[in-house]
């Protein structure tokens, strides 16, 4: 029998607002996504879970600042501002999401040399999280994506998990996006362009 997921993507402290990534509205979503939690069977979280100095970080390469973008070995990459470290209450889930309904939660960008916005597939697009296993271990063949941010984590699993072969559908009222130079409307012509749904309202 084939089943669903919800991926419930990086709802954590950083991100919300009064975090070093806050993504606007980012906590507003909570109560959303609590109820899509109770809707579904199969619930994974993702955490975004960084060392100190990773890559990613415009601390870790002197003379840049947060949304320059540079060129790393396995292409372009946007530093940020140092977000989500292990371990800090920072890289903490929001203390109202109802965590306990997850099955799993798959920690990412945990590499010092490779940034992770994917759920699925590390950025060096070759070293897998363990994801795509649990979805085909449960027959899982649609999945839903929420969570932050629309047009990075978000996107990128939505478009790994659709790479894959499932069903994909971004729960719009759900997330919340960072638009940074462009990179919503770039992020939703990709999922849109890969066959990507995207629903707008709840169901
Ligand atoms: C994210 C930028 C850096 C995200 C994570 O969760 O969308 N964005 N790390
Ligand atoms: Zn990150």
């Amino acid at each position: 029998m084939s089943a669903t997921v919800l991926i419930v993507v990086d709802m954590q402290n950083d991100f919300c607002p009064g975090g070093a990534l806050a993504v606007p509205g980012g906590d507003a979503i909570v109560p959303r996504i609590n109820q899509l939690m109770t809707q579904h069977d199969h619930v994974v979280l993702t955490q975004d879970w960084h060392p100190p100095g990773h890559i990613s970080f415009a601390s870790s390469h002197p003379g840049k600042q947060p949304f320059d973008m540079i060129e790393l070995s396995y292409g372009p990459q946007v530093l940020w501002p140092d977000h989500c470290v292990q371990g800090t209450p920072c890289a903490g889930l929001h203390k109202d999401l109802e965590s306990d309904r997850a099955r799993l939660i798959i920690r990412k960008g945990m590499h010092r040399n490779v940034d992770s916005y994917s759920g699925f597939l590390e950025a060096d697009r070759c070293t897998p999280t363990g994801l795509a296993g649990y979805l085909k271990a449960h027959n899982i063949d649609r999945v839903l994506v929420c969570g932050l941010a629309t047009d990075f984590c978000v996107a990128w699993t939505a478009l790994d998990a659709r790479a894959g072969g499932a069903d994909v559908t971004v729960l719009l009222d759900a997330c919340r996006a960072i638009d940074a130079n462009g990179s919503l409307a770039t992020a939703m012509a990709r999922m849109t362009q890969a066959g990507v749904s995207i629903a707008t309202a709840a169901p």
